[in-house]
């Protein structure tokens, strides 16, 4: 009897949830109202132990490598499916316990019961969502809105209760009355049909508005992109007339913006109003600051630099390392300003979506290039990459350097970041790493009496620099590559071997050494907790 209870209550869960999400991502869209289950999933996170997570992340990774997905694109979407699931999860858990409730009660389920329940469900997560409202957004409106929708659950959920806990008629009762009385079946069909069609309409409605904003994000960034191309064209690389050709199928050598690996920790990221964006220099300062993105670009000399970042993350041979140029304000001039007090030691960095990071006043002041950065490839920033500012600190990897800049405390108090809390490298130091892209089997040199097989991909070093790359074959003699110059000191080095064709499966493997004389860590490590080391290989027939 109980059992029965629990399961037509998770059923009944399941079919209010699903519509319950449709409208609420249609009203996203339309009203920018909150999606509460990436709300929920948001909250979460951050609050489970680090483990947890990047065993999460990890097992995520792992299946979309298995289903040859393309990590840096698909990672999102993964996790918004999993928030998705985990919103349904509750319903149908929420609907299980109050239909069991409602269903024991002596008298039969009334309504302002299940508006009650409904209520006791949707407030902590009404909540949830109120906190991190879009900027513009009426917080009662929204409030309104949420509310309305756990209430009509619950209260659809009391109403689903009353009419299949009722009692079936008997076929020899009065035939008009029991055509009348919808029995359960023909109830919980009405319901599910319902169910269905609120869901897919809801939700084809939503996604069909979500794809039209990604498509007109895509196509305003894609107009900036052309109009960047034109420049690209007549922009002269430093490097332009090195004589090191990369190898066909290695990767481009400047990442084209839309191309760049993404990483953040929120399912969305936080949209800046750039007007109204100010920036607190604040602490052990003798002139606190609030600067806007025009005082940083106009009162600070603008530097250019070409740029390679990496995830800590990415796993040998990862896609998640990407080159642009950078352009910002060095920190050094900014502080100047500033007027740091002796008794300082550190930048306690803030992010608009909860991120933080401590930056050392010593590294700051050894190292004049570290800026707060507003431009990628000659555009703001684009808004997954950190709109209005985001720092750069050369040799780190990305996990240090925060995006969506929204305040910086000067402090003599040292902090451990936000990913150094969660157990990963507190300097996060770049690892010398190499990784061949190609093994040009299509090809193929006549050059000369020996045909021969370009070979090629990258090298970095952080801002070390690479002074040599070397590939073996089969397990032979290690050889050395060619080295292309980087575009500059802070890049990675695209390096190509040109190999002395013999048919058959090979296996190629690929190493380096810094611009220090460093050899790179040739024993395998995993990515956590200082970044992956280990010899990259790659298999051909030839
Ligand atoms: N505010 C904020 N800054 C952040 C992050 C983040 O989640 N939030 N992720 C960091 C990590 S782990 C990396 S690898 C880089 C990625 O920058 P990108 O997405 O522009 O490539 O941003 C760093 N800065
Ligand atoms: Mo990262």
């Amino acid at each position: 009897m109980k059992f029965k209870h629990i399961g037509t209550g998770a059923l009944i869960g399941a079919l209010l949830t699903a519509p319950q999400m449709a409208v609420m991502l249609l009203a996203s869209q339309l009203a920018a109202f909150p999606f509460v289950p990436f709300d929920v999933f948001d909250w979460i996170t951050p609050l489970l132990p680090g483990p947890v997570i990047t065993f999460g992340i990890d097992r995520m990774i792992d299946m979309l490598l298995i289903l040859r997905l393309d990590v840096a694109d698909t990672a999102k979407s993964a996790e918004q499916i999993i928030a998705v699931l985990l919103f349904f999860f509750l319903g149908v858990l929420a609907g299980a316990v109050f239909y069991t409730v409602l269903a024991l009660r002596r008298s039969p389920a009334d309504r302002l019961s299940g508006l009650v329940l409904g209520g006791l469900y949707g407030l902590p997560m009404v909540a949830i969502s109120l906190d991190r409202l879009a900027d513009g957004v009426s917080p009662v409106m929204a409030a309104a809105w949420l509310l309305a929708l756990f209430l009509g659950w619950g209260l659809l959920l009391s109403i689903s209760c009353r009419r299949l806990s009722a009692v079936p008629k008997r076929a020899d009762e009065d035939e008009a009355r029991s055509v009348q009385v919808i029995n359960r079946r023909q109830f919980l069909i009405t319901l599910g049909a319902g169910a269905a069609t609120v869901t897919v309409a809801g939700a084809g409605l939503g996604a069909l508005l979500m794809r039209d904003e990604r498509r007109s994000q895509q196509a305003e960034l894609d107009a900036s992109m052309a109009h960047q191309a034109d420049e690209t064209i007549r922009k002269v690389f430093p490097n332009s007339d090195d004589p090191v050709v990369p190898a066909p199928g290695t990767r481009p050598e400047y990442t084209p913006v839309k191309d760049h690996y993404k990483v953040f920790i929120k399912l969305t990221p936080p949209e800046i109003d750039g007007a109204v964006w100010r920036l607190p220099i604040t602490g052990l300062v003798d002139h606190p600051l609030l600067l806007s993105l025009e005082d940083i670009r106009n009162n600070y000399p603008a530097h250019d630099q070409y740029i390679t970042l990496s995830c800590i993350s990415g796993d040998l041979g990862s896609t998640l390392i990407s080159t642009t140029q950078w352009t910002g304000a060095r920190l050094q001039d900014i502080l100047a300003d500033a007027g740091v007090q002796p008794e300082a030691k550190y930048l306690r960095v803030t992010s608009g979506d909860g991120f933080y990071e401590t930056v050392s006043l010593e590294l700051i002041q050894s190292d004049e290039r570290i800026m707060f950065c507003y431009a990628w490839d000659g555009n703001n920033l684009p808004v997954d990459h950190g709109f209005p500012l985001r720092i750069w600190i050369p040799d780190r990897y990305g996990m240090k350097q925060p995006k969506w800049i929204t305040a910086v405390e000067v402090t003599g108090q040292y902090e451990e970041g936000y990913w150094v809390r969660r157990g990963w490298d507190e300097v996060a130091q770049v690892k010398t790493t190499s990784v061949i892209d190609t093994v040009a089997v299509d090809a193929i040199l006549q050059e000369g009496d020996q045909p021969r097989v370009p070979v090629g991909g990258i090298a970095w070093a952080g801002d070390r620099g690479i002074s040599e790359v070397e590939v073996r074959v089969d397990g032979g003699d290690w050889q050395p590559a060619q080295l292309r110059s980087p575009l500059s000191e802070t890049t990675w080095v695209i390096w190509r071997y040109d190999w002395i064709f013999e048919p058959g499966h090979h296996l190629f493997e690929v190493r380096c050494t810094d611009g220090n004389g460093t050899p790179q860590i040739e024993r395998r490590s995993d990515v956590r907790p200082s970044g992956a080391t280990g010899i990259h290989q790659r298999e051909a027939d030839l």
